[in-house]
């Protein structure tokens, strides 16, 4: 009876290797888990679409983004982004190299411009939870490195006081 059990576990035990060597299945694990951009910390993948005509919809659940990254088409300088809240708690969508940050109450969606300055990666977040994963990234090519700052025609008014930044949101 023992002998028997013992028997019938090497049985499955050989098996489960097997299983997981099935080449189709093996292989759409590997595309799937590989993220083309190396964003740093947690991300919840979601997986990658591409800005058909420059334009693309993000919906945001509670804590990622759908799509994760956005491949940007050849020779497309903006990005035409809407951002919806599909989930239960606020969320922002922030791009924090170009000074982007809205804030989008649960149901709520928004239309941005993002700019691609160039070749590379631009990183987006959600400001609240992007230690746990909420974040994503539009890039070029598979392996496209952050651009870090645009720089580029950012108005200067910074003011020195504290009070401009944050606190501002007409909602
Ligand atoms: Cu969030």
């Amino acid at each position: 009876m023992r002998k028997f059990i013992l028997g019938v576990m090497a049985a499955l035990a050989a098996l489960v290797p097997m299983a997981l060597v099935a080449p189709g299945a093996s292989a759409t694990l590997a595309a799937k888990s590989k993220p083309p951009v190396k964003l740093s910390g947690k991300v919840n993948n979601k997986g990658t679409a591409d800005a058909t005509g420059g334009t693309i919809e993000l919906d945001q659940s509670d804590f990622s983004f759908s799509p994760t990254f956005v491949k940007i088409p050849a020779g497309v300088t903006s990005l035409t982004v809407t951002v919806k809240n599909m989930g239960q708690h606020q969320h922002t969508f922030t791009v924090a190299s170009q000074k982007i940050d809205k804030v989008l109450n649960p149901g709520e969606s928004v239309t941005v411009t993002v700019n691609v300055p160039g070749p590379g990666a631009i990183g987006f977040s959600c400001r609240f939870h992007k230690s746990q994963g909420m974040q994503g990234a539009f890039f070029d090519k598979n392996g496209a490195k952050l651009i870090s700052s645009t720089g580029a025609k950012s108005p200067t008014t910074s003011g020195s006081g504290s009070g401009s930044g944050s606190g501002g949101y007409g909602y």
